[in-house]
């Protein structure tokens, strides 16, 4: 009998078992779709009890291997402990595990990077191929059997909408005070049939409090007891604040100018230790009555709910190290009223991300000289975690921004590159690049005026002397003049790291 209280349905209490049976209920080669985003709300203890099931069926020379499709990003206990056991086929659509990373970069996993927000649409329209079970952690069940989400929201509406059987996890370590956080909107479809989505503030409430789902579906149900486990963000270094500082001036310019209200526009704000650093910056300004409507809601972000300098903030999902974690829990219910936790496809909405005028701020691994964003890939071909969210957000913002610091790897490499080795973020999408360096304001500027803006502004004074070079001889010798490159130079600080461990020259 369920023991956490929190399962108050009679019929799906019965359905309770232990983790390794619920585990035995998945087969190979299923398509498992599961909750978890960015290190919140993901099944604790069926994954595991999967991962050692596959690690014994592979020791006896079986091959049990299964396709993974989440939210975003999960924990150890999830995308590690199955990549481990090498018992993930395909994987998608965005993940930040470095077991999993190291096996997609092997070519043993394979890895679809999708927009977040199209995952959903996808799914309904069949494309990605059949959903065998959900795999959804929930924070209780109420008496008529809806679900309670617990700490993200991702695509489970999707999953348990989709799947022919639900597994559910009921986690009493999520707090009770969850329950009325959460906007499950159940107003979306396919072309032709779409509607105008009703949502014209980041804090209106268009759908329902709880998921939907069938009690005779369910298959079965486990009890957890386990914290959501996030790594902490660092304390923000030198080059973090400094990028802070330069993105907070601009948009007191932009107040100043008139360009922008006193509040600001929703914002949103990605994931890493530079955007949690831009969050803390906004504490220490003098902005007052901010609004987000964002993807996670992470350490710095909850910050500013706490401040008051943050009204409401819309997302799917929290994100928050091990100290932010234990405080939200402790005290969920004063945050209650200024959260709302959507399906990602609402979320990230590029209708609503347009309406709203969002203002996105969102990492960058390296940046061209023509303002064209590689998000995801290292030196072209190793992919470091996914495009995520930021293309939802970057190509519908009001303003779109990214952020890096000028260098990597102690200035071996340089962030700002004649090309970039991957394309995320095309210059059509990007308008303002933001490093410890100082800004580009890239809005309203032919290429080679961008050109030059980001090597006096953005690039690192290292490397500023070989960026005009390569801009002076490509203007003059190139085949054409209005966005000029050498092909043959182009991605050959790329080839020069991968061959001599650094991206500069002798001359
Ligand atoms: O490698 O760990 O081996 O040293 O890349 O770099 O500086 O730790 O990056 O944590 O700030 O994240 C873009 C990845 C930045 C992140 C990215 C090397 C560097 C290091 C990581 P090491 P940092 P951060 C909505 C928004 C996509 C998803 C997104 C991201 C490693 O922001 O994943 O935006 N974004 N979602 O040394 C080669 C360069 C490099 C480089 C850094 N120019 N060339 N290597 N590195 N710059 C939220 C969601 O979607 C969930």
């Amino acid at each position: 009998m369920p023991s956490s209280g929190r399962i108050h349905h009679r019929e799906l209490a019965r359905k309770v078992v232990p983790a390794d049976v619920a585990a035995g209920l998945i087969a190979p080669g299923s398509t498992v779709g599961m909750s978890g985003f960015t290190g919140a709300g993901y099944p604790k203890e069926v994954p595991l009890a999967l991962a050692r099931r596959i690690s014994e069926a592979n020791a006896a020379g079986a091959r049990f291997r299964i396709n993974v499709w989440t939210g975003a990003s999960t924990a150890p206990e999830l995308d590690g402990a199955l990549a481990a056991a090498d018992g993930i086929e395909l994987r998608l659509p965005y993940q930040s595990d470095p077991v999993s990373r190291q096996k997609i970069n092997d070519g043993t996993m394979e890895y679809i990077d999708v927009h977040l927000s199209h995952v959903a649409q996808l799914v309904w329209e069949g494309f990605l191929g059949h959903l065998d079970v959900a795999l959804v952690e929930v924070s209780g069940i109420t008496e008529d059997g809806a679900l309670i989400p617990s700490s993200s929201v991702g695509n489970n509406k999707t999953w348990i909408d989709q799947a022919d059987a639900v597994i559910l996890e009921v986690n009493s370590w999520q707090s009770a005070d969850l329950d009325g956080m959460h906007d499950i909107y159940y107003g979306t479809a396919l072309p032709p049939d779409r509607r105008p989505i009703p949502l014209v503030r980041p804090g209106d409430r268009i759908g329902e409090r709880y998921l939907r789902c069938p009690p005779e579906k369910v298959v079965a149900v486990v009890e957890t007891f386990a914290p959501d486990r996030n790594t902490g963000f660092a304390q923000p270094d030198q080059s973090s604040t400094r990028i802070a500082g330069h993105l907070i001036e601009f948009l007191e310019h932009e107040v100043a100018r008139g360009r922008l209200p006193a509040g600001l526009l929703p914002l949103q704000s990605g994931v890493g230790n530079v955007a949690n650093a831009v969050l803390a910056g906004l504490g220490e300004s003098g902005f007052e009555g901010l609004t987000a409507y964002t993807e996670v809601i992470q350490d710095g972000m909850l910050g500013l709910l706490k401040s008051g300098t943050l009204t409401v903030a819309s997302a799917t999902a929290f994100s928050l190290g091990p100290d932010a974690v234990t405080e939200f829990n402790d005290s969920a219910r004063d945050y209650r009223d200024r959260i709302v936790l959507r399906p990602q496809e609402i979320s990230n909405h590029p209708e609503l991300v347009r309406r709203l005028g969002v203002l996105a701020m969102n990492g960058a691994i390296e940046v061209d000289l023509y303002g064209n964003v590689n998000s995801t890939h290292l030196m072209g071909s190793r992919i470091q975690n996914g495009i995520g969210g930021s293309g939802d957000f970057a190509r519908n913002a009001y303003i779109s921004m990214f952020m890096t610091p000028s260098t990597a790897k102690d200035g071996a490499i340089s962030s700002i590159v004649p090309m970039v080795s991957h394309v995320d973020h095309t210059e059509h999408d990007v308008n303002v690049i933001v490093t410890e360096q100082g800004l580009a304001d890239l809005r309203g500027l032919a290429p080679r005026r961008r050109a030059t803006l980001m090597i006096d502004n953005c690039a690192h004074p290292d490397y500023r002397p070989m960026l005009h070079d390569y801009v002076d001889r490509a203007q003059s010798g190139a085949y054409g003049r209005h966005t000029p490159h050498l092909l043959d130079e182009a991605l050959s600080w790329h080839s020069r790291f991968v061959q001599t461990g650094s991206m500069r020259t002798e001359r």
